[in-house]
């Protein structure tokens, strides 16, 4: 880790500003005196780092493109995606904790919420005091969150909250949660939950071979009374809780080529020390072939990501080209760490390097926020003009 030399065969540090390297160099230390060192750890005991959320805080990894009246940064999106970038290089888990708190839950208030709604929660989001989750799957409806069962009922000053969402990150400590659910006339609208709230529970779950220093869980919702001014009145829908996708897909396509720039600058170090047959196994056609590749496709996401932020801080990338974005990155980056791996041989199976544990994340990254056979879709959907979903 501390020798780590971040890829940039294409001289793409010269598209990018001050600031953001400045961002880059700050994200980049923190996660390697307080990340890196630890990370191994929690991940083989399956526990979240909490001790982190302060220091995550203070770097304004939390929500860095809400405006500072609120308590962000108001920085660009080129910006935000550097940050994840850096956080991912550490671990996948990590970055997550930092998606959902920027993109899923202080996005949609700052999106769709009241003024009060905003004063009240961005600014103690932004700094980690006050950690959220974001419910949008449920059991039955994962792909699908058109077909959401999770209702409410009006009551009054308060709405009834009924349902349950699984496979919710942060949610096992989150104080508050934003949920997608049906209201009395069946439109899909946004609320905030509290911890604390009757009826409201949050049961976590184990035996995770992925993401094992995040915390995931459910959220049970058994008839929750939850004031009406902890509905987001601004947004009817499901292009509610998919606008909040967008931003964190965002996130994820830069997060994602993290990993893979972690795991190829391991195996090109491995590969120029590691003797075998009389010379370094870097020497070997078949090895160079793997790095080769790997930072072939690095660069090109690279591009692609560093594009997609100039379009998305301009307002102007289309959730289709986000999808492409996102997918790509998964993609090359579960493959990079399947061929880093095997460059380190028996080595790149145990904790001592960081690639094995890039790999088993990368499965939940692949998987989480739309799959890669969705991502696919909604690309042919947008090139095509007909739809696969049904
Ligand atoms: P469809 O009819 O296509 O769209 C409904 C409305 O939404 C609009 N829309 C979007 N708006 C903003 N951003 C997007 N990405 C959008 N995609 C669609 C669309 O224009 C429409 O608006 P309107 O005004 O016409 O109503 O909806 P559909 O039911 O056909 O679904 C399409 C599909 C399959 C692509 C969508 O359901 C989907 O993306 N499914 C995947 C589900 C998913 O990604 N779940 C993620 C859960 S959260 C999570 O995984 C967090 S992990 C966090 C971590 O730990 O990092
Ligand atoms: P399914 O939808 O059942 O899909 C199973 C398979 O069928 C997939 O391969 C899929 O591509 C395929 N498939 C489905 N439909 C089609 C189709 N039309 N055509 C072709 N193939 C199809 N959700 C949240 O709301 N908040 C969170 O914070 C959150 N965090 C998560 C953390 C982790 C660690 C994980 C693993 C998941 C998390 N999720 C979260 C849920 C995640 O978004 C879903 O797992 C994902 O959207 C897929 O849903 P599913 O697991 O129900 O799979």
């Amino acid at each position: 880790q501390d020798l780590y030399q971040h890829p940039d065969y294409y001289l793409l540090d010269e598209l990018l500003t001050d600031e953001h390297k400045l961002i880059r160099d700050s994200v980049r230390a923190y996660v390697k005196k307080e990340i890196s060192p630890i990370i191994e750890d929690y991940a083989q005991k399956a526990a979240f780092p909490s001790q982190i959320i302060k220091g995550l805080g203070e770097l304004g990894c939390f929500g860095p493109f809400v405006p500072q009246e609120y308590g962000g940064a108001g920085l660009d999106y080129i910006s935000y995606g550097i940050m994840m970038q850096e956080l991912e290089r550490g671990d996948s888990g990590i970055r997550s904790t930092a998606s959902v708190q920027g993109s899923l839950v202080m996005y949609p208030i700052y999106t769709y919420g009241s003024e009060e709604q905003k004063k009240k929660y961005l600014p103690k989001l932004a700094t980690g005091e006050w950690m959220g989750c974001f419910g949008l799957t449920e059991p039955d409806h994962g792909s699908n969150p058109a077909g959401m069962l999770s209702n409410y009922t009006d009551a009054g000053d308060h709405v009834i909250l009924n349902g349950s969402k699984m496979w919710i990150s942060n949610a096992p400590f989150a104080d508050i949660a934003v949920v997608w659910a049906r209201n009395p006339e069946g439109k899909i609208k946004g609320l905030i939950v509290e911890r604390g709230m009757e009826g409201f529970t949050t049961p976590e779950t184990h035996g995770k071979w992925s993401l094992r220093a995040s915390a995931t869980g459910e959220l049970v919702f058994d008839n929750v009374k939850v004031p009406k001014e902890n509905i987001l009145p601004n947004v009817e829908g499901l292009k509610g809780p998919l606008g909040c996708l967008s931003s964190a897909r965002f996130g994820i396509a830069w997060g994602a080529l993290g990993c893979a720039m972690d795991c190829y600058d391991t195996a090109l170090r491995y590969s120029q020390q590691r003797i075998q047959f009389g010379k370094p196994i870097g020497g070997f056609q078949l090895t160079q072939k793997k790095l080769a590749e790997m930072i072939t496709e690095i660069t090109k996401g690279q591009l692609l990501v560093w594009r997609l932020g100039v379009l998305r801080s301009e307002g102007r990338a289309t959730p289709e080209q986000i999808s492409m974005a996102k997918r790509n990155s998964c993609n090359i980056s579960i493959q990079i760490a399947r061929e880093a791996r095997q460059i380190l041989g028996g080595m790149g199976i145990t904790g001592e390097y960081s690639i094995m544990r890039h790999m088993m994340n990368l499965e939940s990254v692949i998987t989480y926020e739309g799959t890669h056979d969705i991502h696919l879709l909604i690309t042919g959907q947008d090139v095509t003009g007909f739809n696969a979903f049904k």
